[in-house]
């Protein structure tokens, strides 16, 4: 069956193209830096968002009209597998991500559950023999059913603890069926509401057991995926135990987990845990963690998860300039953890938001290289710390003062010589580098 009869293979046409159904900016063989722009970006369709999202809030019901809703259980999930495959190659998208409940539904029991994958994953893996779409990541689901309701591996609940760690060993499995790159563990119930009743040090010991035994058995059964923890500050619960990246690699280090796991980082959870999306970026890449991206923006006037589409130049490309010094994203990607706004709920919206997103993107792309084949930023860092170039700063960096010798300098110094931070100044450069980087077509 034909989902999307109305739109063709969506190509690039150049910026100054008037078809909504083309690249004004995503160029794949375009060569960025020495390499094609496909190859550096690493597009990833969420399926959760693109194929099961209703469009529901919490105030209104679902308003998304799909081509696959008059189908449903195992029929819907087979439809949902073909609309998928036909809008990827129309889209021309490199990657695709997944929960298992995206896929396929879940049965009375984890045994029908499973029964139900294994059905959806070899009709997958038959559709990507003949599609060059391959799978970025895949993830267990351990947070929407009632039964996580006090959490998965940090559950009060032994029960329940077996049946997330279940979920999980099925999830390699499945990553392994189908070559997926990367393996995702997002903490969704993994934290706690009050310290009233919780004993937060064996949630974290049983948090870290749960971890080692997926390491351990990703190697049992020859799984070479990167694993990757997403963090996110809160919601659902109030805390979450991966709050942003510098608290999740604290917990990997004391777990001795930290060889195993980079972090796959969300532009709206870094909003939220009160970062901008270009620091955790930075702080992963300057601790060589930096994993993957799940690829949205947060509304700077709301306070919750609303997974926009990113279409924010300016993020975009301090976020592709994180990733061009980190070498790229190597085994991960830019995905879409993006869904349309509610009013948007045409099927055309779904190739409207990816393109404008792969856009923005290709367009962060090409300005931060731009940016740092002139070297923009690193001059004015280097410039900025001179100080320590030489003297009593070159000391200091190598190492070989100690508090009398530093002591000795201060005591009688009397005039510090600052210079200015220039924050609007280089602001002014980036918009700048942003308006000029397409005047030359
Ligand atoms: C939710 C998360 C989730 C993860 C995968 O906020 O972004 O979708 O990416 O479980
Ligand atoms: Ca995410
Ligand atoms: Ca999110």
């Amino acid at each position: 069956m034909n989902y999307f009869p109305n739109i063709q293979k969506i190509n690039y046409e150049g910026p100054k193209s008037a078809n909504p159904y083309a690249f004004k900016y995503y160029n794949p063989d375009e060569k960025i830096g020495g390499k094609r722009m496909e190859d550096y970006l690493r597009f990833a369709v969420a399926y959760w968002h693109t194929f099961t999202e209703d469009l529901s809030d919490p105030f209104g019901a679902g308003t998304a009209v799909r081509p696959w809703d008059k189908f449903s259980g195992m029929d819907l999930a087979k439809a949902r597998v073909e609309a998928a495959f036909e809008f990827f190659e129309k889209l021309g998208v490199p990657y695709f991500c997944f929960h298992d409940v995206d896929i396929a539904p879940e049965g009375n029991t984890l045994r029908e559950t499973n029964q139900n994958l294994d059905t959806i994953v070899s009709m997958i893996k038959d559709y990507m023999k003949d599609s060059k779409t391959k799978l970025l990541w895949n993830t267990a689901n351990n947070f929407t059913h009632p039964r996580f309701i006090h959490g998965a591996a940090s559950s009060n609940n032994a029960d329940v603890f077996a049946y997330a760690a279940a979920k999980v060993k099925k999830g390699l499995e499945i990553g392994k069926e189908l070559g997926g790159e990367n393996y995702v563990f997002w903490g969704g119930r993994e934290g706690y509401e009050t310290l009233l009743n919780t004993d937060m040090k064996f949630e974290l010991d049983n948090l870290g057991r749960f971890f080692q035994m997926a390491v351990d058995y990703a190697r049992e059964i020859d799984f070479d995926g990167q694993f990757l923890i997403e963090p996110k500050p809160k919601e659902p619960t109030t805390h979450q135990y991966d709050f942003d990246v510098a608290s999740g690699y604290a917990f990997l280090q004391n777990y001795n987990l930290q060889d195993y796991f980079k972090f796959n980082i969300e532009a709206n959870h870094a909003t939220l845990a009160g970062h901008t999306f270009e620091h955790e970026l930075h702080y992963a890449r300057v601790n060589n963690i930096l994993g993957s991206v799940d690829a949205n923006q947060g509304h700077p006037l709301l306070g919750w998860d609303t997974d926009e589409f990113p279409t924010d130049l300016y993020s975009t490309t301090l976020a592709m300039y994180e990733i061009i010094k980190n070498g790229g994203l190597g085994r991960g990607g830019l995905n879409f953890d993006a869904k349309v706004r509610r009013g948007s709920f045409e099927t055309e919206d779904l190739f409207h938001a990816h393109i404008a997103g792969m856009d923005s993107f290709a367009v962060g792309l090409k300005v931060a290289q731009k940016m740092l084949d002139d070297q923009v930023l690193e001059n004015i860092i280097s410039d900025r710390y001179q100080s320590y170039t030489k003297g009593i700063g070159l000391e200091i960096a190598e190492g070989k003062t100690d508090l009398g010798q530093l002591e000795d300098h201060a005591l009688d110094l009397t005039d510090i010589k600052h210079q200015s931070g220039k924050l609007e100044r280089i602001k002014a450069t980036i918009n700048q580098y942003l308006l000029t980087a397409y005047s030359d077509r």
